[in-house]
């Protein structure tokens, strides 16, 4: 059975995804973004509780690889989507179309369970050295700033923007549901920050005051359950400089307004766990992210 009690590896909620198409007919639907660099399948799912037009939210999560609460956190809120029967859940599971995918840097993801447990980017070999920074990858403001140009480098941006076919085939996939987004969400650890844009720039995005709004109370919903603290902001000042993620390329290139990233569990003051959050806390951090969710949704419906 599954669960989340314990970290999975790929194929096991590969396999669960799918258990979840033919357990969930006409209501989940598999997707595939594209595949990585050793022919893995991006998989996610699709959610859609009811027949009509609806708004999209679309979630991404291990674009780094090493950042296991973070897949774990989307499989989470997938399975609340389809079982929850809290109210507002359950408003938010039926209003929208949901596009969830765990793990879109597969190969990466693998190499954390056999290799090395904090390898970070993709697994393409480049000279001696393997792999781009995926989050430093995609084509808007590429390789400007906070990123390397050097292979061996955790944040090598890559010899060109989309070089890797997981950002690549992911952000045709995202291209496709343009005009259908409302909300973009991505899943990094740790540090217990929610950014939103940019990151090449300190100079805010137009609508900045509505991306305060929906933070602040997203930030102040996180807390509720456990007293977790978040803080943050726009990616440049609150974090550092990077330039060529996926949030930033959303904003930018489908049509959707409002795109955050929750680098989830420990806090910064917690190096000494930093990507390697204990099992027993996926399930605390799986509710306040879903507590936190629920209230950006709503706050994004306030704006109308
Ligand atoms: O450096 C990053 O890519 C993220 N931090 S992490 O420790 N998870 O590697 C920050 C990402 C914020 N920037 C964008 N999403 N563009
Ligand atoms: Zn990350």
């Amino acid at each position: 059975s599954y669960d989340w009690t314990q970290y999975y590896e790929l194929d096991y909620t590969y396999r669960w995804l799918q258990q979840l198409a033919v357990n969930y007919p006409g209501v989940v639907t598999l997707i595939e973004g594209g595949k990585s660099y050793q022919g893995r399948s991006i998989l996610g799912v699709k959610i859609s509780k009811t027949k009509s037009e609806k708004p999209g939210i679309f979630i991404e999560a291990g674009i780094h690889a090493r950042e296991w609460i973070a897949g774990a956190t989307a499989t989470y809120i997938i399975n609340q989507l389809l079982t929850s029967t809290d109210e507002g859940v359950k408003q938010i599971a039926e209003n929208y179309n949901w596009y969830i995918f765990p793990h879109v840097n597969p190969d990466g993801f693998v190499y954390t369970h056999t290799t090395d447990r904090l390898w970070r980017k993709t697994r393409t070999p480049y000279g001696s050295c393997f792999g781009s920074d995926p989050n430093r990858n995609w084509g808007f403001e590429w390789n400007v700033v906070g990123s390397s140009n050097i292979p061996c480098s955790d944040t090598y941006a890559g010899p060109s923007a989309f070089s890797e076919i997981e950002t690549r085939s992911l952000s045709e996939y995202i291209k496709s549901l343009e005009g259908k987004i409302s909300l973009y969400i991505s899943f990094h650890s740790y540090s217990q920050y929610l950014l939103y844009p940019y990151g090449h720039t300190a100079t805010l995005p137009s609508n900045h005051e509505d991306f305060k709004r929906v933070y602040d109370a997203s930030v102040a919903a996180i807390s509720k359950r456990y007293g977790t603290v978040y803080t943050g902001g726009n990616i440049y000042d609150a974090i550092y400089p990077a330039s060529g993620g996926s949030i930033d390329w959303a904003y930018e290139n489908v049509g959707t307004k409002l795109v955050f990233c929750y680098e989830l569990r420990p806090s910064d003051n917690q190096p000494w766990i930093g990507f390697e959050l204990p099992a027993s806390q996926i399930l605390p951090t799986g509710e306040e992210t879903l507590d936190s969710i629920t209230a950006m949704v709503n706050e994004v419906e306030k704006l109308g």
